[in-house]
């Protein structure tokens, strides 16, 4: 080999390092609203392993309310980060997540929760992967009739418990999707019941949120039950079965999937007919990538990327979950 030849293949191989080491220097925020849900902990599971695969860093952050949201970012451009993705706790804040990162210098991609401006509409011009809402709420509406049905009641004996939280319009648009598509395939709009969360969609609010409504409507012998999310209609499920209304005269039907695995287990079957399983590894993984991408490549990301639910029930989520790579 000619001298000429062994500079120039040092050259490379120097350049090929010097890239690496540049792979690896990237380090991106990804912050969630609620670290202690499984759909967040899957979050995260699947961003690290983008991370792992491409070879950059992840700066995981539990940003349960505004203050935190503001000081992890001002700590992620500190260690170096020159991004983040997030599940903002509010999605009022938009306007000043945008202006904090720009402060900053950071590249933003909101996922799961769009971002509200001041002027009360989306903030479309902000990169956001997010769930088809209304379309998932409809499969969710299509799903309890369907029981409905199979069971055999009269309609005129069930009432509808919607578990809300209009405050996110992600969930507004999960909550009447059901509604909107149970009522185009025949139940009485008149026997639709909203019960309202307040504060955060939790177990025991949502909980509460069931309790009042069924205090109202004590002759309410048949229920079906839609929510924003697993949490919302595992409440009321828990809040049914307080009542004393039994099994078989309730259908719920949660969104997430992720979040009501031990109940699926449970060794009898409870009124939680199942869940629409949604893709924690496409929330995740591929907004760390399209992240990721963004800063190495300056490949901007598109702006509004929706995914897809599956429905999960006592009998298909064992395979399902490990298929999609949830669970082993
Ligand atoms: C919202 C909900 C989560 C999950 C996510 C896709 O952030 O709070 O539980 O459903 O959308």
């Amino acid at each position: 080999m000619t001298r000429s030849k062994i500079i120039l293949l040092l050259f490379a191989a120097l350049f090929c390092l010097a890239a690496t080491v540049q792979a690896a220097d990237i380090k991106i925020g990804f912050l969630v609203k609620q670290p202690e849900e499984p759909w967040f902990q899957l979050e995260w599971k699947f961003a690290d392993m983008a991370a792992a695969d491409k070879g950059f860093e992840v700066i995981k952050i539990g940003a349960i309310d505004g203050e935190k949201v503001l000081t992890a970012i001002d700590n992620i451009s500190a260690s170096g980060a020159k991004g983040f993705v997030i599940c903002t706790p509010d999605v009022k804040l938009g306007p000043a997540i945008m202006a904090k990162a720009a402060a900053n210098s950071l590249k933003v991609i909101a996922v799961d929760d769009r971002f509200v401006g001041a002027d009360g509409r989306d903030m479309e011009s902000v990169h956001y992967l997010g769930i088809s809402a209304r379309k998932i709420g409809n499969a969710v509406g299509e799903t309890l009739m369907q029981q409905i049905r199979a069971k055999g009641w009269d309609l005129k004996d069930v009432g509808f418990m919607v578990m809300t939280f209009d405050e996110l319009p992600t969930i507004q648009d999960r909550t009447e999707g059901a509604i909107e598509k149970a009522v185009e395939m025949g139940f009485p709009a008149a026997q639709v019941y909203k019960a309202p969360i307040q504060s955060r969609m939790e177990i025991p609010t949502a909980m509460d949120a069931a309790n009042t409504l069924l205090t109202r409507y004590p002759n309410i012998s048949k229920w079906i039950v839609a929510g924003g999310n697993d949490s919302c209609v595992l409440g009321a499920v828990r809040a049914l079965e307080g009542r004393g209304v039994k099994v078989a005269d309730a259908v719920a039907v949660g969104i997430n999937g992720t979040d009501c695995l031990p109940e699926l287990e449970k060794a009898n079957p409870t009124s939680f007919y199942g869940s629409f399983l949604l893709s924690a590894r496409e929330h995740g993984y591929l907004t760390a990538q399209m992240m990721y991408e963004w800063l190495k490549d300056g490949k901007e990301p598109p702006l509004d990327t929706r995914t897809i639910g599956k429905l999960i029930t006592r009998d298909t989520f064992r395979r399902i979950l490990k298929d999609e790579g949830i669970t082993e």
